[in-house]
């Protein structure tokens, strides 16, 4: 698995601590945002958006933390990060939905910068 992303980023960070707790080995490609190398065209054709971060899994490409973290949830199962129950999980994916995605230097940032 090669994971694209910027250390300072809240989005990609999550990810990394869902490949933590659920101990998936990794590799990490970093995009620099000060460098705006998330704009080139290489990162694009992965990442259309041009946001960190960016998930590739054999042939699966994904952005976008949350879906990402729902696939390894579903995709690598032994250790669950999602309720099973429908309420908790729904009321686990409410409160995901609530926290804003910010950058730590948010400078770094426009779509966090919000
Ligand atoms: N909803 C997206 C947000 C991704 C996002 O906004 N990433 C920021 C870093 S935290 C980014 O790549 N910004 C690039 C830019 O502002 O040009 C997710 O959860 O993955």
């Amino acid at each position: 698995m090669l994971l694209y992303d910027y250390s300072k980023s809240t989005a990609a960070y999550r990810v990394r601590i869902a490949l933590g707790l659920k101990d998936l080995t990794y590799q990490r490609e970093t995009v620099s945002l000060l460098d705006k190398h998330q704009y080139s065209d290489a990162y694009r054709s992965l990442n259309p958006a041009g946001l960190v971060p960016t998930l590739v899994d054999g042939d699966v490409t994904l952005s976008q933390s949350l879906a990402i973290i729902e696939y390894l949830d579903e995709r690598y199962p032994q250790v669950k990060l999602l309720p099973s129950d429908p309420v908790q999980k729904a009321q686990c994916r409410s409160l995901h939905s609530t926290l804003p995605v910010m950058c730590i230097h948010s400078i770094t940032c426009e779509f966090c910068n919000t």
